[in-house]
C-alpha cells in the first residue's frame, strides 16, 4: 500500500505489482517478482533495488544546451526546508509505489546547501529527522549515503585531492556531516565517488602528493565513522574520466591497488557502475570479475551507456545480454558484499510525463530479473560451468597441480617442457558459450 504525504505527487498511478510476462499493463512488472526464489534467495533479497534521489527527484533534464524540461511541483516552495520536505514526500511516495526497499542520496540532494557550513548543518539535521520519520512509517531503508563534493565551485580542483588544504578541510567537514546523516538514517553503506578527484592537467599537478592526501583522507573518514559505531561498508565508485580529464579512481583494478597501497582494503569495497565500466573501455562483467576476485564486489550502480556517445549517459538498463553477463559474475560471487542495485540512471530530457519515471524503473527491474533467471539456468543446467572447468583440467592433477601448490621452479618447467610432446591446441569454445547465453535469455 502506498504511503502518501499530505499531497499526492504521482496522481493516478497506484502501486506497481508483478503481473507476469502475459500482462499488457505497462505499469506492472513482467519479470521482477520480489518474492520469487532464484538460487536460494528471493529477488528482493538478491537485488535490494534502490532509487537514486539525485536523478529521480533533483535533476530536471537540463543539459549543456538548455534548461530542464521536467518541472517538479516539490521544487515550488521558496523556503528550502519546505521544498526539501515536499521532495521527500514525493520521493517516498514514488519508492513505496514502486515497492522498492531502498534509496540512496548525496547530502545536498536532500536539501539545498546553506550559505555557510553551519547553516548547511542545521538544514541537514532538520531534513534528516523528517526523512527518518518517513522511513519509520514506510519501512524504506537507506542503501548508502554520500557527499556531493564536486558541484560547488570550491571543489573545482577536487576535494581530498585539492591543492589547497582549506578546501580539503571543508570537504572533511562536509563528509563528517554526510556520515552523520547516513548513520542517523541507518545507512547500510557509505559511498565515495571521486567527483573531481583527479586532474585536468599534469602540468600543474603533483600526482603523488594528491594520492597520498586521498589515502590519508579516506582513512580518517573511516576512523571517524567506526568511532561512532558505523558497521557498514565503505565503497569507492570507480570512474575513468568526467568531470576531470583523468579520475584517480579510474577502474576496479586501479582502485583495488590504491586501497592496498593505503591499507584501506579491510573496510572498503567497490561500488561498480555499468556506464563507468564502459567509459574505462571495459565491460561491466570485467569490472565485476576483477572486484569479485578480490572479494570486493560491494554494490552496483545500474544504468547503461550509449554505443555511439563517449560520455556518461546514465540511461536505464535494458541490455539483457550485458546484464546477464554481469549476473553470471554476481551469482558466482555469491551476490554483493553488503550493497544492492541502485538505479543511478535518469530518464531522457524529452521524457516529460509523470509516469515516465515508473516505466524507467519497471524496465530496469525487469531487465535484472530476466538476467538473473537466465544466469541461474546457465550456471546450473547448461554446460557453461563444466566447459569453463574443463579448460583448466590440466591444473587439477599431476604437474599442473604441483605448479598451483608452488612446488615447481622455473627450471622444473624447463625440464618438463624439454621432455614433453608438442602442444595440442585446445579450443576456447567462445561462440558456443555465446550461444548458450542466448539460449537462456
Ligand atoms: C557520477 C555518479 C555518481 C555517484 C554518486 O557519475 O555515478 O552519481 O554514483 O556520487
Ligand atoms: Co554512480
Amino acid at each position: 500500500m502506498a504511503l502518501l504525504g499530505t499531497k499526492e505527487y504521482y496522481k493516478g498511478i497506484g502501486d506497481i505489482h508483478f503481473e507476469g510476462k502475459g500482462s499488457d499493463n505497462p505499469l506492472a512488472f513482467k519479470y521482477y517478482d520480489p518474492e520469487q526464489l532464484v538460487a536460494g534467495k528471493t529477488m528482493r533479497e538478491h537485488f535490494k533495488f534502490a532509487v537514486a534521489y539525485w536523478h529521480s527527484f533533483c535533476g530536471q533534464g537540463s543539459d549543456p544546451f538548455g534548461a530542464g524540461t521536467q518541472s517538479f511541483p516539490w521544487d515550488v516552495p521558496s523556503d528550502p526546508l519546505e521544498a526539501a520536505k515536499a521532495k521527500a514526500d514525493a520521493a517516498f511516495e514514488f519508492i513505496t509505489k514502486m515497492g522498492f526497499d531502498y534509496f540512496c542520496f548525496h547530502d545536498f540532494d536532500l536539501i539545498q546547501e546553506g550559505a555557510s557550513l553551519k547553516e548547511s548543518e542545521d538544514r541537514l539535521k532538520t531534513i534528516v529527522s523528517y526523512i527518518k520519520e518517513k522511513q519509520q512509517a514506510s519501512g524504506v531503508k537507506l542503501l548508502w549515503g554520500t557527499a556531493n563534493c564536486f558541484s560547488n565551485p570550491r571543489y573545482m580542483n577536487g576535494a581530498a585531492t585539492n591543492p589547497n588544504f582549506n578546501v580539503l578541510s571543508r570537504a572533511g567537514a562536509q563528509i563528517k556531516l554526510a556520515l552523520d546523516a547516513t548513520m542517523e538514517l541507518k545507512g547500510e553503506n557509505y559511498v565515495f565517488w571521486g567527483g573531481r578527484e583527479g586532474y585536468m592537467s599534469l602540468l600543474n599537478t603533483d600526482m603523488k602528493r594528491e594520492l597520498d592526501h586521498m589515502g590519508q583522507f579516506l582513512a580518517i573518514a573511516r576512523d571517524y565513522a567506526r568511532k561512532q559505531g558505523f558497521k557498514g561498508t565503505f565503497f569507492i565508485e570507480p570512474k575513468p574520466m568526467e568531470p576531470m580529464k583523468h579520475q584517480y579512481d579510474f577502474d576496479a583494478a586501479t582502485v583495488i591497488g590504491f586501497l592496498h597501497q593505503y591499507d584501506l582494503q579491510d573496510d572498503f569495497k567497490l561500488n561498480l557502475e555499468f556506464n563507468h565500466a564502459t567509459l574505462a573501455n571495459h565491460t561491466m562483467q570485467h569490472e565485476m570479475a576483477v572486484a569479485a576476485s578480490h572479494n570486493m564486489l560491494g554494490s552496483l550502480d545500474a544504468n547503461r551507456g550509449d554505443y555511439q556517445n563517449g560520455w556518461d549517459t546514465d540511461q536505464f538498463p535494458n541490455n539483457l545480454y550485458e546484464v546477464t553477463e554481469a549476473m553470471l559474475v554476481f551469482l558466482k560471487a555469491g551476490g554483493l558484499q553488503g550493497g544492492g542495485i541502485n538505479f543511478d540512471a535518469k530518464i531522457r530530457r524529452n521524457s516529460t510525463d509523470i509516469d515516465d519515471l515508473f516505466h524507467a524503473h519497471i524496465g530496469g527491474a525487469d531487465t535484472f530479473a530476466r538476467a538473473l533467471m537466465a544466469a541461474e539456468k546457465i550456471l546450473t543446467i547448461s554446460p557453461y560451468s563444466q566447459l569453463q572447468k574443463d579448460r583448466y583440467a590440466s591444473f587439477d592433477a599431476g604437474k599442473g597441480k604441483d605448479f598451483e601448490s608452488g612446488k615447481l621452479s622455473l627450471e622444473d618447467l624447463y625440464q618438463l617442457a624439454l621432455h614433453s610432446d608438442e602442444i595440442t591446441l585446445q579450443s576456447g569454445k567462445q561462440e558456443m558459450l555465446e550461444n548458450i547465453i542466448n539460449q537462456y535469455l
